[in-house]
């Protein structure tokens, strides 16, 4: 079974352009507690490296195109995220890396939990350990 799990967010248009609406348990499945972005981030840098022990994330980017790097211990896959109607579905205790921003990325997050970095686990070892537990 695929990591990557994306999900199309139906453009809503006309002709003076287009609208997505995000709804929690509607395009988005699950509550919704938190929202940011990412921005400006810098020609050849990469993000993320960690896992979340218990979070749901949809991330999209609205603006530019970054790649998505999902593990979960036993395979490792990616994805382009490269338009504001393709969503990423995130789920827990996997480990995430972007790459490859281009320099007018924006990359919206929905986060069905508050920030907690006690959530995060940032070591790959830990990460394999967690798997086990
Ligand atoms: C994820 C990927 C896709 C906060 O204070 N509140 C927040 O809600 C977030 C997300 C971050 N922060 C602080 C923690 C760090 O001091 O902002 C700083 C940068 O966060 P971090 O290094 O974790 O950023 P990324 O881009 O590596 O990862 C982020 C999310 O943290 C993570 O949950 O899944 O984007």
């Amino acid at each position: 079974m695929s990591l990557i799990k994306t999900v199309s967010f139906p453009p809503l248009g006309d002709d003076r352009g287009s609208l997505v609406a995000l709804e929690a348990h509607k395009t988005v499945p699950f509550d919704v507690k938190r929202v940011y972005y990412i921005f400006g981030t810098q020609s050849g840098v990469s993000r993320g490296f960690h896992a979340h022990r218990a979070l749901e994330q949809v991330a999209v980017c609205v603006t530019g195109k970054c790649r998505m790097v999902l593990d979960d211990g036993r395979q490792r896959e990616e994805v382009w995220l490269d338009s504001p109607t393709k969503g990423l579905l995130i789920g827990d205790l996997v480990w995430r890396e972007m790459h490859d921003f281009s320099p007018d990325c924006v990359l919206l997050v929905l986060a069905s939990e508050h920030y907690n970095e006690a959530d995060y686990i940032r070591s790959y070892d830990d990460f394999k350990q967690a798997l086990k537990s």
